[in-house]
């Protein structure tokens, strides 16, 4: 597992075990599960009129610039005051629309840190549409003095393509390299390297660099944030494969816990079996898995629109409340114990010992691998058939 996931809050719960023993402890693991959604994100985006600033919010919160809560975009709906978004599955990342540096609201950098806070972001995009003028690299300066992250991030590439393909000479990839090395020219001494400029189509964030964008800003959080901030993005409309192996990682750091609560807080005896389980916070999970991966409910528009196979792969995946019993009884044997036994030094062998313990660890460890196999399958479906659909156009 990957190291920075493993044990998710193993920190927080051994101090916790060292104050109280393990009594309630089922409560604060359910506490720390359910944490990241009062984790906040604040993200700051900023750059000149028109480079794409209201857009690419839209396009990050999974909005149409017509719906209700979209930020107004458009060539004459220029941004002039700072405004914050919520993503709209969870009100705690926050994007903020900035007015470049040099609009009437902000005429210089000092008037921009005092108006903007500029501590209270978590990271910064600055963007641009042409190249970056002066006053982003004024900014990018001061953000750097505080020890801050920001990116360069460049608009409209589906413009450039588009109108670079009526040439017969057209060559995407060098048409790519020379509008990177044009934007880095100036901000030599700000980026290690030209791969630093991401290179985006707001309205087209399958291509390009929108998806090595969002990795690079979950990247530069510190863990918290970004737990929060992998479980939010991707799960209205689009998730991409390295979404998707995010989500995987983080649900993976919470099986202990999970495991941990069911088998402390227990208590439904298994028919015929000596375990007793958490069956409601089990079966949650696995719903939370579900829905963090992108798999359709069946009867669902979009369960409707997938192959046959991937449609029965559904149904023979997805489990009903009922089925958690079943499932967890195939791993109700004392051999799975030992298995999982290295969370004892956490949490005591009076929980990591037990079979109900590694049982459920067993059974959502098996369940969430299935889950991202079927949940690749469903991506790999969907690109295909978009990749029909733009050949038939
Ligand atoms: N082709 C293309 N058009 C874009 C892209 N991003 C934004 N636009 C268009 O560019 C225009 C300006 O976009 P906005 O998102 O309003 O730009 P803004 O940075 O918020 O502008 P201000 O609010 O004036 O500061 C709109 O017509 C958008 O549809 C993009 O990636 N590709
Ligand atoms: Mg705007």
């Amino acid at each position: 597992m990957d190291g920075e996931w493993e044990f998710l809050y193993a920190d927080e719960v051994e101090e916790y075990v060292s104050e109280n023993g393990i009594s309630n402890i089922d409560e604060f693991f359910k506490e720390k599960l359910e944490g990241w959604q009062d984790v906040e994100v604040n993200i700051g985006v900023t750059g000149d009129s028109g480079t794409g600033k209201s857009s690419f919010i839209n396009t990050i919160r999974e909005l149409d610039d017509d719906d209700d809560q979209a930020a107004k975009v458009g060539v004459t709906e220029t941004t002039m005051e700072p405004k914050c978004y919520d993503h709209p599955s969870n009100p705690k990342i926050k994007f903020y629309d900035l007015p470049g540096i040099g609009t009437p609201k902000f005429p210089d950098l000092d008037s921009y840190c005092r108006e903007t806070n500029l501590e209270k972001y978590h990271t910064f995009l600055i963007f641009t549409s042409s190249r970056f003028t002066k006053n982003d690299l004024i900014l990018a300066q001061k953000i750097r003095s505080l020890e801050k992250k920001f990116f360069f991030v460049r608009t409209k590439i589906d413009d450039n393509v588009r109108a670079e393909r009526r040439k017969k000479s057209f060559n995407e990839a060098a048409m790519l390299e020379k509008i990177r090395d044009d934007c880095s020219e100036n901000l030599s001494h700000l980026i290690e390297k030209s791969q630093d400029v991401f290179l985006i189509s707001n309205h087209d964030p399958s291509k390009w660099d929108f998806d090595r964008l969002t990795n690079a800003i979950l990247d530069v959080l510190p863990t918290r944030q970004k737990e929060a901030m992998t479980m939010t993005l991707g799960v209205l409309t689009t998730l991409s494969k390295d979404l998707l192996k995010r989500k995987v990682k983080v649900l993976q750091g919470r099986m202990w816990m999970i495991a941990g609560a069911s088998a402390a807080g227990a208590l439904v005896p298994i028919p015929g079996l000596s375990i007793a389980v958490d069956q409601v916070l089990i079966y949650n999970e696995v719903m939370f898995y579900k829905s963090q991966l992108g798999i359709p409910d069946e009867g669902s528009e979009k369960f409707k629109v997938l192959r046959a196979d991937t449609q029965q792969h559904i149904q023979r995946t997805c489990i009903s409340f009922s089925q958690v019993f079943t499932l967890l009884s195939a791993f109700a044997v004392e051999s799975a114990v030992e298995e999982v036994a290295s969370f004892i030094p956490v949490i005591g062998s009076a929980i990591a010992g037990t079979m109900s313990y590694s049982a459920t660890y067993l059974m959502l460890k098996k369940y969430l691998g299935e889950m991202e196999e079927l949940a690749l399958q469903i991506l790999e479906e969907a690109a295909l058939s978009s990749e029909r659909d733009l050949l038939l156009d």
